[in-house]
């Protein structure tokens, strides 16, 4: 028998523990080896009931994802077919679904005519955020368990429930003492399934999955949700398969969500958003730094500055357990501070996302100074002041005087030089840049920046700390605006100047949301405020001297006062969120254009999403290649977490490669002929780019 599963007959019981590490996903070797085992217990007489368990603790996180899209991927024996077969057998079987059980695995689980969980059991339907539709009875079984309007709900989120509200819905049947005690508490409900002669497989529990619902209610849903689901294909795909668990019997219900599945899995999102997974777990990879490096160890964290962004900060470390002190210079500030994060956490409390004992627990965390030396004990210390380099540098020469030896010295800054902060202290290797996106405590998306002198143990702690406060930490070198900002410069400028050339706003912003970017460049410029971007752009003037056209409307706007959503108006006029298009601005622009000479013309949609996207693209695989980003998979996550790229385009990069690299360059090569003067200043190739499609390849790296 395969090593995959170990398998063992006690007192009438086969116990077939399933064994790949890390998680037991179910490739093609697991699920033989899983049905052989099923078919030998299923005909030995000696059997009289079945349980399947991770051998490791954890049961299994379903379908092995790396198989999508290749062969292995329905090789025999497949997983429906398979866990058709299991619910064929005439014996209980009982799943003890220690610690995980997510998509595949869970549909495992419910081919099992029971199931026990432990008090720390998690399970989901999580194939959405693959693009894919549960495809192994998930979509019918599901809702026969608990009834159609909860599966979908679990079905469209994805989300991981915990054993109690699993055990609720009916998902589990029940709940072992403890971890430990799981595999025990699942023998004894086997002997009382064949003490008492219980079927295989109990009754369904909604025989008529969708009962009690409303006959339009699928066609209601639709509907209501349809235009949050942009152009995404699987939240659609699981409506039909629902459709189909309401109103057709079961064996044709399953052949149904098959061809709903394959579907979707040969579909360019769910590559694209497998891609995405793997991305992930990529980016936590650093080159040339062993896993087994020594960490620094991280239990007080200080965050200095108790504004917005320092109190976001802040509230990341309390909510994963860790004391911060959070500094201010004065008391009033402070106050003003720990009470928002209070208010904070107090909506979170109205909104039953917490308790109001957490809310007391995580305050207390919190310990709020006006005094550097009580800074002495913190082993990371994260400055989130004003954005201006001298007020930075003060304040870390002032951490050099007061912290410990080895804490690790972070700044917070968005586009200053780590580099020239961490030369004003005599342990530059502890420095590092921590670029939170705003709302700090809500955006996902951490841009650790790494100096010249950073050390390895340095990088390393700070990856591993911000996974532990729930962040997607993407390693960038130290450049102007680092990956994300950098990249959202060429990409803004063309956006300015096609409203110069006689574009809108409005149009522009609805070629990029045409494309499913939760915004158009305008509406976000708008909402992180003209001003703050005007501040960003003075700083690095230089870089855009010889082009008097750049950026120009965005300077007028901020010279006139509008500064975006804050004040009402900015490149839109503003009532609440509530947004329209201000003929002021339009008339602006014609005047700009008259006197800066740029010629006015109708421009098309194609136009607007080549000049934006392809110099977005160009800009990242330039950072790609002076090794500002690792990979292009990280440019790709900075841009999906950070600035609202849709995933089911698996992030610029992804797109590109999906575009095709020749047509990418050739059309930057043919704006630049046809955009004159202006086109010879900024569309140039990125040399890497050239590169690549010179040597006929279509995959962004390093070359
Ligand atoms: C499905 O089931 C379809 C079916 O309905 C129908 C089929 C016909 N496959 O995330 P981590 C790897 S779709 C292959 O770093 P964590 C992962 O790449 C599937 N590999 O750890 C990583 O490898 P490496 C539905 C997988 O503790 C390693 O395991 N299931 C799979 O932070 C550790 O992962 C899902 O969507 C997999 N299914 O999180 C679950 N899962 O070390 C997807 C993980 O080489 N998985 N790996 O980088 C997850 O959500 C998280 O990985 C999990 C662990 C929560 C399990």
């Amino acid at each position: 028998m395969s090593d995959l599963i170990h398998y063992r007959l006690e007192e009438g019981l086969a116990l077939i523990g399933l064994d790949r590490a890390p998680v037991n996903a179910l490739g093609q070797a697991l699920r033989a080896a899983l049905s052989d085992a099923c078919e030998r217990a299923a005909a030995d007489p000696r059997v009289m009931a079945i349980i399947l368990y991770g051998e490791r603790g954890l049961f299994s996180a379903g379908a092995d994802i790396t198989e999508f899209g290749t062969d292995a991927s329905f090789a025999e024996p497949d997983l429906p077919s398979t866990l058709v077969r299991l619910t064929e057998i005439h014996k209980p079987l009982i799943a003890a679904v220690g610690k995980l059980a997510l998509g595949g695995g869970l549909e495992l689980a419910l081919a099992c005519g029971y199931r026990v969980g432990e008090p720390g059991t998690r399970v989901g339907l999580s194939e959405i955020n693959l693009g894919l539709l549960p495809g192994a009875g998930g979509t019918q079984r599901l809702p026969r368990l608990i009834g159609a309007e909860s599966a979908l709900n679990l079905i469209l989120s994805g989300e991981q429930i915990g054993a109690e509200r699993a055990l609720l819905l009916g998902i589990l049947d029940r709940i072992a003492t403890g971890a430990e005690q799981l595999l025990d508490e699942a023998r004894a409900y086997a002997f009382e399934l064949i003490s008492c002669s219980a079927p295989a497989r109990p009754a369904e529990a909604w025989p008529q999955p969708a009962e009690d619902l409303p006959d339009d209610f699928l066609a209601r849903y639709r509907s209501e949700h349809e235009s949050r689901w942009k152009s995404r294909l699987a939240p659609r795909l699981v409506l039909s398969a629902l459709e189909a668990a309401c109103l057709l019997p079961l064996e044709e219900g399953l052949a149904r969500e098959l061809t709903l599945f394959k579907q979707a899995e040969s579909s360019r999102q769910s590559k694209a958003l497998r891609h995405v997974f793997f991305a992930e777990r990529e980016a936590a990879r650093i080159p040339g730094i062993e896993s087994n490096l020594q960490l620094r160890k991280v239990e007080k964290v200080a965050v200095i500055g108790a504004g917005t962004m320092g109190g976001g900060i802040a509230m990341n470390f309390v909510n994963a357990g860790i004391p911060v002190a959070l500094l201010e210079l004065k008391g009033e500030a402070l106050d003003r501070g720990l009470m928002q994060i209070r208010q904070n956490y107090e909506i979170s409390v109205k909104r039953g996302k917490m308790t109001a004992k957490q809310l007391e627990q995580r305050m207390e965390l919190l310990y709020g100074t006006l005094d550097y030396a009580d800074l002495a004990d913190a082993d990371l210390v994260i400055e989130a002041v004003f954005e201006k380099l001298e007020i930075k540098q003060q304040v870390f020469r002032t951490l050099e005087e007061v912290c410990k030896p080895g804490a690790i010295l972070a700044t917070n800054t968005s586009s200053l030089d780590v580099d020239q902060i961490a030369a004003t202290v005599s342990r530059p290797q502890d420095v590092i840049g921590l670029h939170f996106f705003s709302p700090a405590n809500v955006m996902r998306l951490l841009e650790v920046v790494r100096g010249k002198a950073t050390a390895p143990d340095v990088l390393a702690t700070t990856m591993k700390i911000a996974k532990r406060i729930g962040k997607l930490p993407v390693i960038s070198g130290v450049c102007f605006g680092f990956i994300g900002n950098r990249m959202l410069e060429p990409y803004a400028r063309e956006a300015h100047r096609l409203v110069l050339e006689g574009a809108t706003p409005a149009q522009v912003d609805a070629v990029l949301t045409g494309l499913d970017l939760n915004m158009g460049v305008f509406s976000m410029l708008d909402l992180a405020g003209i001003d703050v971007n005007f501040l960003i752009r003075s700083a690095n003037r230089a870089a855009s001297a010889h082009d008097e056209s750049y950026c120009r409307l965005g300077d007028e706007l901020y010279a006139m006062g509008r500064y975006g959503q804050k004040s009402g108006r900015g490149f839109y006029l503003y009532q609440g969120r509530n947004r329209q298009e201000d003929d002021e601005v339009v008339a602006l622009s014609a005047r700009l254009a008259g006197e800066l000479h740029v010629p006015r013309r109708s421009i098309d949609d194609q136009e607007i999403h080549d000049r934006c996207l392809f110099m977005l693209i160009n800009e990242g695989i330039q950072l790609l290649d002076e090794g500002i980003a690792l990979r292009a998979s990280d440019i790709d996550l900075v841009w999906i977490n950070g600035y609202g790229f849709p995933a089911h385009l698996g992030g610029p990069m992804h797109y590109a490669e999906h575009l095709g690299l020749d047509k990418i360059l050739s059309g930057i090569q043919h704006h630049r002929r046809a955009l004159g003067e202006y086109g010879e200043m900024w569309f140039r190739p990125a040399p890497l780019l050239e590169r690549l499609v010179a040597a006929g390849r279509n995959r962004i790296e390093r070359l």
